[in-house]
Formats: structure tokens, sequence, C-alpha cells
């Protein structure tokens, strides 16, 4: 087996050698295309005498130095670098290697698809383009030169600005020239064509930018939403943190096969398509969002990311988890603050807390990486964002955007770490943040338990202690107390809020194992981690009617959705734990009757009614549960579900008839109304009373739906409620979709996670529908990530069959991309907090991956951890 090594943060040296200047020419060819590199090298330690490149999956055609070509014996080279002995302080370094886009299903490097150049270079698919020192402090001026023969490549992009753009007998060539230095992960080359939309954006500062969509042929009109969102970024940026666009044109090139979400490329970002394409018959709500999102991630990226990089990949939560803040600070901005924090608080305790409590536990700034491409994970993105948004918190919007100009005053033009970040804040603010700071080295989710240790003063106050907790995680045995703001609030019985003097702008701040504070009223209910101040668990044991307190009077609509889960959770968790005894049933329907009565008595605002009527999913139910039977746990949700819709069926049926269709709009009105209708229409349908008229207005519904939110709504509720209307609904919606690729994968991700015993043999069939591609990571993240992340009763079947299912399509997959495949595990990998024979049959597969001969290092990084 190959040896996979492991790398350590704490071992960083910088270069020996700088690169000044980069010239790069692709002579394009599907299987063959020839890279010639002129590199101006530097030495920038005068002892050292070896330049050592990093390459892979490269042919080596001929090393040149000063215009002197070298003999064989005057270089030596393995499967991962070349090296070369460099005398003087400056050389000029030609090297020709040969590459094959058209095999490389890896989407890493150069590839070649759908009659499509593109590249994917971060983290480091740099070297699989060209021998070069692919690490993120090497910053590089580029100029790139791109020829072709081929007709259809119209378009011939990469970084900065189009130098020229000729005809050499059959060759088209561009020039281009990115006069920003920047490392080797943010270069980027496509060839292909497309339609082309454009636009321009003046910035405040009075200078033009053209912009330039490029689209697959025929989708022109589906790029709209993505220009605008794109040109609202543009002004966000400049008007919250002064940062204004640096170069003449601003290019973004949509793509059907790519690994993640997007790539913020030097002036030439690459997108997923289904981060793009919209328009109301093809995208939802959702998808409106997430584009509006995305684009912006990636423009905001131009300066927290591009200006400012990282030193090394261990600082990757510099520019991540900063980048996600902003771009989370932007989508609440043009949409509601509200749901866009819902969202974000359930990845965090729905996929960042399990990642947490698992064999992939790491740090926001990791310690120790294999594959660099498994650390692109929801700890380093989302978690990194909470610690940037608790230091947003405790330094005020001014002090942080203090900071940040401090930031971009010291650092740009620089590769820096997560600690000149925290520095820039630190001396911005004039205040001491090396405790804070641990939020950066420490893994695992703190916990805090808070508990009323009694009242005082002839019962006129109330003492709350909150202790601690940082357990152990794989990865770090030892752990510290962390700086933690709790955000909290205290109600009296009328449901008023009682001041509290010693919090610190409305937070108690737990930075040691046990912090008390005092209320001087007999009677409190306190509402903690308000907008989820801070990364953690609490735990404070409600009763059930001062969840409803919240609920009713709380002023937070954050704290009302946060305690309607608490309620959910705690009749979830009873029914697991008790069997579903008669009497933990007539308790739980009398919890669900007063809980319906509060939703129906009172004026619940239109931005949190759809999120308090929905039940939560498993992840976020069985917080602080070990040993889980998934099964038994999926029975007690559904449980709750069917007994809460039974208490509101009726008023729930009644109450879809309140939504008034009109002409689809993506606005923040629209979206509440569809999402309550949705949440409405649930109910009814699953009710025992609602059930029947229920199924006629959904069928009607879908009939009469004119865009994709509203059917595919439909198509979620017939699947949680009624299979043959879901099958029915899903051949309609096949026959009018089957030529839509981007589309496809919604259907195919809907089939996956439907709940039927059958599901592995359809599991099969839809792997042989034509639209699928096993090299396409869309589908494959569709239809198989769907099936593990998602479809409990089908992935946890009690032989195991569904583990095996997975596994063996992974095997497959890890020789077409490893990236991919190792994204997908993600669900075996928490095989330890299973119960025992749910936990033999995933320890059986991963051990059977683990054992596979040539397993990718992104797998083997994984599975071996997970065994450990
Ligand atoms: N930097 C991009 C995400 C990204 C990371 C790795 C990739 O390939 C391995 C591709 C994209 C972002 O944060 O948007
Ligand atoms: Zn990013």
């Amino acid at each position: 087996m190959t040896e996979h090594l492991i790398k350590r943060r704490l071992d960083y040296q910088q270069p020996d050698f700088s690169i000044r200047s980069t010239f790069l020419t692709f002579d394009l060819s599907p299987s063959k295309t020839v890279v010639t590199s002129c590199l101006h090298i530097k030495k920038e330690n005068i002892n050292a005498t070896q330049l050592k490149l990093d390459g892979e999956n490269l042919l080596l055609l001929s090393v040149s130095v000063n215009g002197r070509s070298l003999g064989e014996y005057e270089y030596q080279f393995d499967e991962y670098s070349l090296s070369l002995n460099i005398d003087e302080e400056n050389v000029e370094l030609e090297i020709t290697t040969q590459i094959d886009p058209q095999s490389n299903t890896s989407l890493e490097g150069l590839y070649y698809t759908q009659s499509t150049y593109c590249t994917q270079c971060e983290a480091e698919g740099f070297r699989k383009i060209s021998y070069y020192l692919d690490r993120p402090d090497v910053l590089s001026v580029f100029t790139v030169t791109i020829r072709s023969k081929c007709e259809t490549d119209k378009f011939l992009l990469s970084n900065g600005n189009l130098v020229k753009r000729y005809q050499d007998g059959d060759t088209a060539i561009a020039v281009w020239h990115d006069p920003h230095p920047k490392p080797s992960y943010l270069f980027a080359l496509v060839a292909g064509d497309f339609d082309l939309l454009t636009d321009s954006y003046s910035t405040l500062s009075g200078r033009q930018i053209n912009l330039e969509l490029y689209l697959e042929k025929g989708r022109l009109k589906q790029g709209q939403h993505a220009l605008d969102s794109l040109k609202k970024a543009m002004r966000w940026d400049e008007e919250t943190y002064g940062l204004e666009y640096d170069l003449a044109v601003y290019m973004v090139v949509a793509v059907d096969f790519f690994n993640m979400g997007a790539m913020e490329n030097k002036g030439l970002n690459v997108f997923n398509s289904k981060f793009v394409l919209a328009d109301p018959q093809t995208a939802t709500d959702e998808d409106y969002f997430n584009i509006e999102s995305i684009i912006a991630h990636e423009y905001f990226h131009n300066w927290t990311g591009n200006r400012v990089t990282c030193r090394d990949w261990f600082q990757l939560s510099l520019k991540e988890g900063l980048t996600v803040f902003r771009d989370q600070q932007f989508s609440a901005d043009m949409s509601s603050y509200l749901s866009t924090r819902i969202a974000q608080v359930k990845v965090i305790r729905e996929h960042q807390f399990v990642e947490d409590a698992g064999p992939m536990s790491h740090p926001i700034r990791p310690d120790e990486v294999m594959e660099m491409n498994n650390f692109y994970t929801v700890t380093v993105y989302d978690k990194g964002a909470e610690v940037i948004r608790m230091l947003h918190t405790l330094l005020t919007k001014e002090g942080f955007r203090k900071g940040m100009d401090l930031y971009f005053a010291r650092h740009d033009g620089q590769a820096v770490t997560c600690d000149d970040f925290v520095d820039a804040m630190a001396s911005a603010n004039n205040v001491d943040l090396r405790h804070f700071q641990l939020w950066y080295s420490q893994s695992g989710t703190p916990l805090i338990k808070v508990r009323k240790v009694g009242s005082e003063n002839k019962g006129k106050s109330t003492t709350f202690e909150f202790t601690q907790i940082n357990a152990a995680t794989p990865d770090q045995a030892n752990k510290k107390p962390l700086f933690v703001p709790i955000s909290t609030k205290f109600l009296d019985e009328s449901g008023q809020e009682i001041k509290v003097s010693s919090l610190n702008n409305g937070n108690i701040i737990v930075d040691r194992d046990k912090v008390s504070v005092t209320v001087e009223s007999e009677n409190v209910t306190p509402v903690l981690l308000d907008n989820f101040s801070a990364p953690i668990i609490v735990e404070y044991d409600y009763a059930i009617d001062e969840l409803l307190h919240i609920i009713q009077y709380a002023d937070s609509s954050y704290a009302k959705w946060d305690a309607s889960q608490g309620l959910f959770i705690k009749c979830i968790q009873t029914c697991y734990l008790e069997d579903f005894d008669s009497l933990t049933q007539r308790e739980t329907k009398a919890v669900l009757a007063k809980y319906a009565n509060v939703l129906k008595s009172n004026s619940i605002e239109s931005d949190v009614l759809a999120q308090l009527l929905s039940v939560p999913s498993f992840e976020a139910a069985r917080v602080g549960l070990e040993s889980i039977d998934p099964i038994r746990f999926d029975a007690a949700i559904q449980a709750v579900q069917q007994a809460f819709a039974d208490e509101l069926g009726e008023y729930a049926l009644l109450r879809c008839q309140d939504f008034i269709q009109s002409e689809y709009e993506y606005s923040t009105e629209q979206v509440n109304a569809r999402a309550i209708y949705a949440a409405w229409l649930k109910l009814a349908s699953l009710s025992e009373q609602g059930k029947n008229a229920a199924l006629v207005t959904l069928r009607k519904r879908y009939a009469n739906a004119d865009n994709m939110s509203d059917k595919l709504n439909c198509l979620k509720v017939a699947q949680a409620t009624n299979i043959a209307v879901f099958d029915e609904l899903m051949l309609k919606f096949e026959s009018e979709y089957t030529h839509d690729a981007v589309i496809m994968d919604k259907w195919f991700s809907l089939h996956a996670t439907a709940r039927r015993s059958d599901i592995l043999s359809r599991l099969d069939l839809l792997k042989a529908h034509s639209q699928f591609n096993q090299r396409n990571p869309n589908k494959v993240r569709a239809l198989l990530g769907s099936f593990a992340f998602y479809n409990l009763s089908g992935f946890h079947q009690k032989d195991g069959l569904g583990y095996k299912y997975v596994a063996d399509y992974l095997l497959q997959l890890d020789k077409i991309n490893p990236q991919v495949a190792s994204r997908i595990i993600t669900p075996l990998l928490q095989f330890k907090q299973y119960d025992a024979s749910y936990k033999a049959h995933m320890k059986h597969q991963l051990e059977r991956i683990f054992n596979s001969k040539e397993l990718s290092k992104d797998l083997f990084e994984k599975t071996s951890k997970a065994l450990a």
C-alpha cells in the first residue's frame, strides 16, 4: 500500500524559494494537453540548494534552467515531486509536462467533460497540472497563454485581464495576465462554448467592472438571479466593509461536473451549475437562497481569501470561517435574519456536532492532516463562522469592523495565520483575546449544564449555576474551559423580562468550570443561548410549561423556535426511552395538545410559524443519547409527528385555505407563505381527520403549481404521507423534466429518501436511469448521498444491507472520484454512536473498505481513524 503521510501544523517552515512570476502555456487537447511553465525562481534562503517541486500524474517532457536544457541526471523525480539543484539566487526554470484531462475523473487539476476544459486547484490540484511550489504561501504573478485548435473552444478563459486574443492559422490563442500575486490554488482555466450573460457594475469609487456569466448553451435566462445576486454582494461588501473589487472583469462559469459548490479563483469563479441556474419553473426558494449566498461567498473571498490568503492549509478557517460569516451576514440582510439563523444552527446541530462527536473530530484549525480535501468540513467552515460570530458579538459591529480594517491594513497581499486575524481584532479593540483563542485549537462541543440551585433571600431570588464540561475527543484527551458567551434572558411569571445587571451585554460569560448568576425574582424561566450565541450544547431540565411559556412570551422568535424544538425533543426522547407505553402516549398527546393550543391561540409571526410546525430531524433530536437504535428512534419521531398532526389536522386543513397563490416572486413574504402552506399541508395530510381532504388539495396543488417550489413541496408532503400518491406524482415529474439534468437531481434525491421496504432494488433501478452518471458528483450525491445521510430506515436496515449497499458503491466510486466518496462515507463513520447490532454491521463495512486494495488517501484517513 502507498504510504500516506501525516502533515503537522507545527512542522510549518517558510519556503526556501519564491516564484516571482509564472508564465504558463497550455496547448489544449482532450487527452494530450501540453503545459509549458516558465518560472522565475528566487532563492530566499541562501543556504538552500535543492528546489523540490510538487507534481502528480504528470508526464515530464523537458526541464531547462536559464535556457539550458537539463539532462536526465541533472534532476530527480518520483510519483509526487521533481527536485533539482539551484546554485544561483535567481533562475529561469522552464518545465514542459503532458497531462490527460479526459481521463481525469477526480475533477481535480485540469479535467475535460462535456466538451469543456475546467480546472480545480484548491487545495492541492495545481500539482496535477504542472510541477510547482503548490502551497498557499508562495504567491506569484501569473501570465497564461491558452492555445486551442478546436473550434468549439470558443472561449479561452483564465484569471485576471485579457491581454490579447488572436488566431494563428488554425489555432485560437488567448493571453491573460493577473496583476495580483496569488498562490497556485487560485489559478483557473476554462475553455469551451457557452452562452454569455453580461452586465456591468459601477463601484462606489466610480470604476466600471464588466460582469460575465458563462452558462450552458440555451440557459441564458436562468443566469439572471445569479447576476443580480453578484451585484448585490458587490454593493454590500463596499457598504459593510469598505471593500471594492480590484480587476476590470469578474467572470463566473457554471459547469455540471464539480466536486463542491463553487470556487473563488481570482477573477474567474467556477460554479457547480446548480448554484447558478434559476428561474421560477426550475428552482425552489431554497435554490434561490443558496445561489444568492454562494455567489456572495465566492465574491467575498476576493478579499477574505485572495487578497489576504492562508499561510498553510491548517489555516483554512482563516478564509472559510470568515467568509461563511460574511455570507451569513449578507443573507440575513437580503432576506430574514431569523430563517437564515435557524438554517445555520441546524447545520451546526445536525452535522457539526455529529462530526465533533465522531472519529474526524478536529479543531477549526486542525493540527494534523493526511488528505487536505478531507478538511473542507462543517467544523472548519460552519463552526469557524460561529467563532467569528462570537468575536462579532463580543467586539460589537463597530469593533469588528475596526478589526477587519486593521487586518487588511496589516496583511493585504500576504499569506497569514488565524493568530494574525485574532491579533488584528485584539489590537484594533485593545482587548485581550488570548483565552478566546482556545476556540481555534480545541476540538469538541462544549456542554454547559445549567441548574437552578435554589432560591435565596426568603425565596425572592433564584440562582442558576452554569457548569462547563469539555469531554475528550479522539484527537485530544485533555481539554480546558473555553470562553463561552451565552446570551440569556430571564422571564417572570407574566412573561416579562427580568433585568439582570451582572450580564455582559446580555451574555453570561462562562469562562471557567462553574459560573453562577443570581436573579432577583422567585419564579424565573431562563431563555438560554438565544440566537445560538455560541456553538455549544446547553442542557437544562426545562418543564414543558416553561418551554410553552417561552414560546408564548419570549420576544425573540429564535428563542420561540428553540423552545419548540426542545419541546418536541423531550416528547421524542420520552417515547424512545419509555417504549411508547400507554402512559407515555397519553402524556405526549397532552403536551402536544397544549402546544397546539398555543399555536392556534397566538398570533405567531409568519417568519417563524413554519419552523414552529416542524418536528426536529433524527440528528437534532438524538442529542445527549448514546447507543442509539436508529429504527426505534425513527419510530419515536414518527409517533410524535403523527400525534402532533392529529392534534392540528382539521385546523391545518383550514389554514391551507388561507394561501393565496400569486405569480412567483422570490421575496421574503412569498417564501414564508409557501413554507407555512407546506407545513400545514403536511400536518393535514398526515392526520386521521384531514388526510382525505388534504390529498385532494395536494393533487390539485401539484397540478396547478406554476413554480418548482410548490411542486417540490407537494412531492415532499406526498413522500412523507402517502407513498402511492408520491409515486404517481414522481412519474409525472419525471416525464416533465427528464431532459433537465439539474432538475432531475431533485427527483433522484426524493426517490433515495423515500421510506419503502424495497428501497435497495429501487436504488439499483435509479442507478440505471439514463440521467444517472457515476462520474457526475451531483448525481452521486443526489442518489447515494441522500440515501446514506437522510434515509434512516433504508440505511439502517437491521440486517446491515443498507450499509453494505453504500460500502459497495463507495468502493467503486473511490476509483473514480475519491473526494466525493470520502464525503458520502460520513454516516458510516459514526458507528460507535449506535446500538450493538447496528454498530457491528457498520464496522464490518468500514473494515471492508479499509482493507480494500489501493484505497485512496481520502478514504484511508477516514476509515483508519474511525476504526482506531
Ligand atoms: N474554496 C471553495 C470551496 C472548494 C474547496 C475545495 C474544492 O475542491 C477540492 C473546491 C471548492 C469555497 O469555499 O467556496
Ligand atoms: Zn469558501
